[in-house]
């Protein structure tokens, strides 16, 4: 209130208030004054990343506008809010998708063309915005552009790290991994140098007794890092919604940074003081699926977490409310187990620092959050070391031991003299150490837990989290099914599609309302329609063979099928079952006569995925498709018939040209283990077909596309158990296509075979954990399918239309809108022009 401008002098301000370009003449005039004036340059001495600059602060300056609105009609509409805390937010490239969103492409390409350059160039030159590893990063990220394009009152919370997921080089045919400093120039962030929290590590807890007798606990010393917020603008389609994302950047906190021994002459350690503190948010970790349990990664957590509860908290009371009412203000929602010590530190803000009583703070808290469960891998489960957790953040776990004190306590008066289910559900594991079972805390603390695609939200209920369900019922456990952002994935990402689509419905109204898409199915026997729909996609096609001729000089055909398995390499992922497969067909072509030849489908088999630097069986699997991909290119005989290419640094703009461009892509994970899946989504909305496992969001795509219009084959989840059981008793020959494909490693086709010794080792000692022997001969008998399939083009774009036009579940705004629904509670606020 004391900042704000005293009510007489408003009228001056908003006399001279900022103003939007909302033209092309605007536009360019708001471009070259960037150029002249904020970059120092001139028409002398502007290259194509001057030019960008210039196009993406006039667009920032827009976003700003836009977003100061959104958050003054917030504020004003005093309505409930969510806050979405994700420790990664994959955002790739912001200004294609800031112009699409705001619907002024058109002629901003048309007004940089006029300035002399050509908007593709401009585009490209931006950095992703790389906050992420995979599918839980990049999940964050379609949700903000649906929660702004729904306009929601919601805001995202994560850390600004000063390296995003590493550049992957490919050396020799082997992983490299280089730094990814991507803040050079990155015009759609804005310091706010006014907000910073204090947060606070190590130290002890003292206690002591009040004069009326209640005892208060005081966390006391350690060292202190300040918080200092960053804004992202986050624009919404078709509304002027502009919702935020705050991250969090660490330095050192005032006073922190030691004059007296710089003065002195101890620079190293003064030094190092402000290294420390800076190193939290200075990168991310680069697992995905796995936890590694590091001291710096729990230094992360917290620190995120307590700055962002902060300023939370700062602004409910900013409505003098009483805290009863905390949750019909504020919805957060876990992503993941990451954030989960937010539920610890809500308790100890309304416990120790607002002097609520234990009852009722844990009522608050057990009203606002929700958690989202995206694995069931056993190795993924976040457990924190007890010790570790101790020495790092004392008095919170004391507040664990107490939640679970008092959930032990209410299990037991259910269901007494079960000592084994109060071992099973106790939020602490007695091993040695002993640790923290996170994802149950989160359970405990929450509302709602909810699975991110059908199979998965039953998998938790049955397997990993049964206990929960005799505790809490079934009501506590939902199933939000993934989806993603239409506009990012098709109308960014594949503009011609989008356009055709417009063209056959009358409007862009689908991005809106994916459902529209229906609309299309009348036209999949439309020969026109089906000629256009053709073309779009071999054009798609010709850009990718482009791209890979330029990139790693590999020729490949556009009318070849072009196969693409793009994720992150992991072995629960199987891209080793895929590069047998090729193995495989590499065999069978090479065993054939020049005339069957002749009769075989062409194929361009397409991988692309980073594998985390100590994933050592992960990189053995990139090192096969590149030796793979060494001996299938240049073996004359075969030429055109098979292509295997390996896409160095896959990351969100890669995807954007990759999806459009498949004809089929593989989801082939071992049943049971991939929660949903996103890019299946975004490669069959994009007019590709899908060879895949019953697993994930796999298998609502089948139920709304029609098993007709997707290549499923494997086993499935209810058997794997078994299955794995038979390999460990030695019970399962290894199928002998396969047997044929390690024996050709062995022989040294694809180079040093000791190198391949692990994967092997997998299928054989190792007990096939991910069942691809069990898989491989429908896995192949699948693709002989889809080569017959291929033949029929006319029947191929039927089924893509068709496909495309029962997509429209898969939208992240229809995810949105249940988690606002059935978790959150909120409505939308309306932000006026
Ligand atoms: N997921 O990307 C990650 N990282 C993890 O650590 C755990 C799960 C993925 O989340 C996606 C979004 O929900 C899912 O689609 C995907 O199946 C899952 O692996």
């Amino acid at each position: 209130i004391e900042s704000s401008i005293p009510a007489p002098l408003r009228d001056k301000w908003k006399k001279f208030a900022a103003t939007e370009f909302s033209n092309k003449e605007e536009f360019q005039r708001e471009v070259v004054r960037h150029v002249e004036t904020t970059l120092a340059r001139s028409l002398y001495n502007c290259d194509e990343l001057a030019a960008y600059s210039g196009a993406a602060l006039a667009m920032r300056d827009k976003l700003i506008i836009d977003w100061n609105k959104t958050q003054q009609a917030h504020t004003l509409a005093d309505q409930k809010r969510v806050y979405y805390l994700s420790l990664e937010f994959l955002m790739g490239r912001t200004l294609d998708n800031a112009l699409l969103n705001r619907d002024i492409k058109d002629y901003a390409v048309e007004g940089v063309s006029e300035l002399g350059f050509r908007m593709e160039d401009l585009i490209d030159q931006e950095h992703d915005a790389a906050l992420g590893n995979g599918g839980l990063g990049r999940l964050a990220a379609c949700f903000l552009d649906s929660l702004a394009s729904l306009s929601y009152p919601a805001w995202g919370y994560g850390l600004r790290y000063r390296y995003g997921i590493f550049k992957q080089e490919i050396i020799d045919g082997y992983q490299v991994e280089v730094p990814d400093y991507w803040l050079d120039f990155n015009p759609w962030e804005f310091p706010r140098h006014d907000i910073t929290v204090d947060i606070m590590f190590y130290g002890y807890v003292r206690r002591y007794t009040e004069d009326d007798g209640s005892t208060v606990n005081i966390w006391e010393g350690g060292e202190v890092v300040q918080a200092l917020a960053y804004d992202v603008p986050i624009p919404g389609y078709g509304t002027s919604t502009t919702n935020n994302l705050r991250l969090w950047s660490s330095k050192p906190s005032t006073g922190e940074f030691d004059f007296q021994k710089f003065n002195s002459g101890d620079y190293e350690s003064s030094v190092r003081d402000q290294q420390r503190a800076e190193t939290i948010s200075a990168v991310l970790y680069p697992n995905d699926n796995i936890d590694v349990g590091k001291e710096l990664r729990l230094k992360q957590q917290y620190f995120w977490v307590a700055a962002s509860l902060y300023d939370i908290v700062r602004r409910f009371k900013k409505s003098h409310r009483a805290w009863t009412e905390f949750p019909h203000q504020v919805a957060i929602q876990l992503n993941d187990t990451h954030p989960t010590l937010a539920i610890v530190e809500l308790m100890r803000i309304l416990v120790d620092k607002e002097h609520l009583d234990w009852d009722t703070a844990w009522n608050i808290v057990t009203e606002t959050f929700g958690y989202t469960n995206h694995t069931v891998l056993p190795e993924a489960l976040e457990k924190w070391s007890v010790p570790l957790f101790q020495n790092l953040l004392p008095r919170h776990l004391q507040i664990i031991y107490d939640i679970n004190l008092f959930f032990l306590q209410s299990v037991e008066r259910r269901f007494p003299k079960d000592r084994e289910l109060l071992s099973r559900v106790s939020i602490i594991e007695e091993s040695n150490p002993q640790v923290i079972r996170m994802a149950y805390l989160a359970i405990i603390g929450s509302k709602k837990v909810n699975g991110v695609a059908e199979l998965h939200s039953d998998l938790i209920k049955t397997t990993i989290f049964k206990d929960f369900v005799k505790i809490f019922g079934l009501d506590k456990f939902t199933n939000v099914t993934n989806g993603v952002t239409p506009r990012r994935w098709l109308h960014q990402a594949n503009p011609q599609l989008s356009a055709l689509i417009k063209e056959k419905l009358g409007s862009y109204n689908f991005l809106k309302d994916l459902s529209l898409l229906s609309g299309l199915e009348k036209f999949a026997d439309d020969k026109d329609f089906q000629k256009e729909w053709m073309d779009i996609k071999f054009r798609n096609k010709q850009r990718l063979a482009k791209y890979i001729k330029d990139t790693t000089g590999i020729s490949v055909n556009p009318s070849a099928l072009f196969d693409i398995q793009v994720k992150r390499i992991h072995e629960y992922k199987r891209q080793q079952m895929n590069i047998f497969g090729v193995i495989s067909r590499y065999l069978s072509l090479k065993a054939m006569t020049k005339e069957e030849r002749a009769k075989q489908v062409q194929r361009v088999s397409i991988f692309g995925g980073k594998a985390a630097p100590g994933y050592w069986m992960a990189k053995t699997i990139i090192r096969l498709i590149t030796a793979v991909s060494e001996v299938v290119n240049n073996d004359v005989e075969i030429g055109d018939l098979l292509k295997v290419v390996f896409i160095e640094d896959y990351n969100v703009s890669k995807a954007e040209f990759l999806c459009p461009a498949s004809d089929l892509s593989e989801h082939i994970s071992t049943a049971g283990t991939e929660a949903s899946g996103t890019s299946n989504m975004k490669f069959v909305l994009n007019g590709g077909l899908i060879i895949g496992t019953c697993d994930g969001a796999n298998i609502e795509i089948t139920r709304e596309i029609g098993e007709e219009r997707i290549f499923l084959f494997g086993n499935l989840a209810e058997d794997v158990e078994d299955l794995r059981h038979a390999h460990r008793y030695g019970k399962t020959p290894m199928d002998p296509a396969l047997k044929e494909v390690c024996e050709e490693i062995q022989k040294g086709t694809f180079g040093e075979p000791g190198v391949f010794a692990g994967l092997i080792h997998a299928l054989t000692e190792g007990g096939d954990y991910y069942l691809v022997s069990d898989d491989f001969a429908s896995y192949l008998s699948t693709h002989k399918l889809v080569d017959e399939a291929f033949k029929d083009t006319a029947a191929w774009a039927h089924n893509t239309i068709v496909a495309v036009s029962r997509m429209g579940f898969f939208t992240s705004d229809r995810a949105i809108n249940e988690y606002a629904d059935e978790i959150w509670n909120i409505d939308p606020v309306k932000v006026d022009n």
